[in-house]
């Protein structure tokens, strides 16, 4: 049995900490093996980025269908959606929806930002502080704080003088922003910035884009979800489950499995227009195998986008500043839009390289670089995340030795394939750094570590384990299979938060393992058909 009451001696088989896709399918799954959970939900309300997120333009690059929850077969069935890219607010109402339908909200405490977790080894349970003097502890502690959530918010000098509005924009208003007829500035040209300056180019005033990095961005060719195609979809579940399954992101798309110089140049080109034409990330994911490993295949795909772009743009000296150069193509995740590049043809819309011409400060009217000064009423920065370890790290976690995660994780992440950190035993990290449940379509890698997790916490109660933690030479043997597997890869030598580069002061390592989720379900069913090997059971 499950409480919600507030006491000081409250104990709970398992604390989830985030309600967002993760936290509620965790959350599902525990109460269905007879566990009394308690998550704990910093927001308001479900749907964790899908909630924050809420800035102008927001929307999926899976396709809808794809992102949607697999765990039940009825509601992927009874579900429409709207397009075939859904905007935030679908999303937000299909999370809510969720949550009520399986009356799950009774379990999660809102307004709760979980602030410290301490391990007690005396009787193997972790105390958990939160918001408002809340004190819990429950033999099972459960992360659910999201792989994008952590925002990053750059130290401009001056920050504090500007007298307009400015936003994160993982923390627009809920109830939107007026930005008719204003002078705007958005800082930022990552997949947020990309849908943020597509979508308010005609609305605002005058539109000062400042970009540090081009970006290859592609066409998501968004469309409504005809009746019949719903019809298909909806009849498909098994058979679009099997498919997601076999791919090696989660996502429909999956390459062609020939090398891409192995294709005659007619041919290759042929394919490339025929991925561009089409809806989705098949324009990255569904290139040649090669295509992220070797740098010659990667550049025939790479000079074909670039041209692309410039076709788009009509000053000659605009489109050089926003074509990448000396960078693979898709080696950092592809923005997904729609006439972004059009953008850029407008009189109100001005774009800033500040590689060349710098932010020196914001001050009280608007931002300041070497060359000119920018008067502005809104500032948005569309500045990403502190990825994957961002929100671990931000919440005091201490484990055996009272060293906490944050420390642990000084010189770059450790774990055991994503899944738990030595030195921090029962603790269960949902898309955990290193892991393989990090680089897919995030409901896909969601289900299949939560399903994991659930299993492993049943084994060791029929199993009459109390407590599990990796070694730390399995932690070591697993970090050398994720560098081998970089190695292979352009990832690593492109700055993204994929290897945590965007974040100043940050060790920069590659943070998940890009062997495919397909290799991954390989290895961690290894694992466990070999009694949890690299784990320590007590
Ligand atoms: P991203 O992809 O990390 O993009 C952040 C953008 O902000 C990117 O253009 C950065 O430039 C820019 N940035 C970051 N810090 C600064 C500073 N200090 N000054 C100027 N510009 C800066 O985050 P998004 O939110 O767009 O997307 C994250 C993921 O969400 C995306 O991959 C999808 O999976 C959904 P940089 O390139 O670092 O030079």
């Amino acid at each position: 049995m499950s409480t919600t009451a507030k006491t000081d001696a409250e104990h709970f088989d398992a604390i989830v900490i985030g309600a967002g896709i993760a936290g509620l399918y965790q959350l599902y799954r525990l109460r269905k093996l007879g566990l009394s959970v308690l998550v704990f939900e910093d927001a308001p309300d479900v749907g964790g980025t899908w909630y924050w997120n809420c800035y102008p333009g927001a929307r999926f690059d899976s396709e809808s269908y794809s992102y949607a929850y697999f765990f039940s077969k009825e509601l992927f069935e009874e579900w429409t959606w709207s397009e075939h890219f859904a905007a935030q607010s679908e999303t937000l109402r299909y999370m809510r929806h969720v949550a009520d339908r399986f009356d799950l909200r009774r379990h999660i405490r809102f307004n709760s930002r979980v602030e410290h977790c301490a391990w007690n080894e005396a009787d193997k349970t972790w105390s958990v502080h939160a918001g408002g003097g809340q004190r819990v502890r429950a033999k099972y502690l459960i992360t659910a704080v999201g792989v994008l959530s952590a925002t990053h918010m750059p130290h401009l000098p001056g920050i504090e003088e500007f007298k307009g509005q400015a936003y994160h924009s993982s923390r627009w208003p809920q109830g939107g922003v007026n930005l008719k007829g204003k002078r705007v500035g958005v800082i930022g040209t990552g997949s947020t910035g990309v849908q943020i300056i597509q979508t308010i180019a005609d609305e605002v005033d005058r539109l000062v884009v400042f970009q540090r990095t081009p970006t290859y961005c592609a066409p998501l060719r968004n469309a409504p979800v005809t009746a019949a195609e719903h019809e298909a979809f909806s009849s498909s579940y098994d058979a679009l489950l099997e498919r997601l399954r076999g791919t090696p992101g989660g996502f429909i798309h999956s390459p062609d499995e020939r090398r891409a110089m192995e294709v005659p140049e007619n041919e290759r080109l042929a394919y490339y227009e025929k991925k561009w034409a089409e809806p989705g990330f098949g324009k990255w994911l569904g290139l040649y195998s090669d295509s992220l490993s070797d740098p010659a295949a990667n550049e025939t795909a790479a000079a074909f986008v670039r041209n692309k772009i410039r076709q788009r743009i009509n000053d000659p000296a605009v489109a050089e500043k926003l074509i990448p150069r000396n960078q693979p193509f898709g080696a950092k995740r592809i923005p997904l839009e729609t006439h972004y590049y059009e953008v850029y043809n407008r009189k109100n819309v001005h774009l800033v390289d500040i590689r060349s011409e710098p932010i020196s400060r914001i001050y009280g009217r608007g931002i300041r670089t070497s060359a000119a000064e920018y008067e502005l009423d809104v500032i948005i920065f569309a500045t990403g995340f502190d990825a994957i370890t961002g929100n671990l790290v931000r919440i005091d976690i201490r484990g055996t030795e009272g060293i906490s995660l944050a420390d642990s994780f000084k010189s770059g992440p450790h774990s055991f394939m994503g899944l738990q950190v030595a030195g921090f035993p029962n603790l269960f990290t949902i898309s955990g750094p290193l892991g393989g449940f990090v680089f897919c379509n995030v409901p896909r890698c969601l289900e299949e570590n939560i399903d994991w997790i659930t299993d492993c916490i049943d084994y060791m109660r029929s199993h009459a384990r109390e407590v599990i933690e990796p070694s730390a030479e399995a932690e070591r043997l697993w970090n050398e299979t994720v560098q081998e597997g970089v190695r292979q890869t352009l990832l690593s030598g492109t700055d993204s938060w994929f290897n945590g580069a965007n974040i100043p002061g940050k060790a920069r390592a590659i943070q998940m393992y890009v062997g495919g989720l397909v290799e991954f379900r390989r290895l961690y069913q290894e694992m466990v058909s070999k009694g949890y090997e690299g784990f320590e059971f007590r």
